[in-house]
């Protein structure tokens, strides 16, 4: 099992946020649309998935669903931008939703990977 340091978040600078970190929810109807559940796992260096595609719908609440073996922090490039923090072990993050289409990128300011692409519809 690899074991390192958990870099700090402020070193990791937000690769195309222009604004500062964090935000609330906003909340929008989302009626008759099904969570989508994003499952992934952090080992060591390592992160899965890394950099797939995920079809999401506009407005559709997206729940990230993180396995880890160390804590860290996950960052959604919306807008506005959400950035979730996790525990080692399974860590269901709070649901989010993107009200415009496009691509997003999910990425952990921990190991500076991108996680997921979530191409909005
Ligand atoms: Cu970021």
């Amino acid at each position: 099992m690899i074991r390192r340091a958990l870099a700090s978040v402020a070193l990791v600078a937000c690769s195309v946020g222009l604004t500062a970190c964090g935000g609330d929810d906003s909340s929008s109807d989302s009626k008759d649309l099904p969570t989508k559940s994003i499952d992934i796992t952090v080992s060591g260096d390592d992160v899965t998935p890394n950099g797939d595609r995920v079809e999401v719908k506009v407005d559709q609440p997206i729940e990230l669903v993180v396995k880890a073996d160390a804590e860290g922090e996950i960052h959604v490039h919306s807008d506005p931008e959400h950035e979730f923090e996790y525990n080692a072990g399974t860590t269901t993050l709070p649901s989010f939703k993107i009200d415009k289409p496009g691509l997003v990128t999910v990425e952990s300011h921990t190991l500076d990977k991108t996680i997921v692409q979530l191409e909005v519809k």
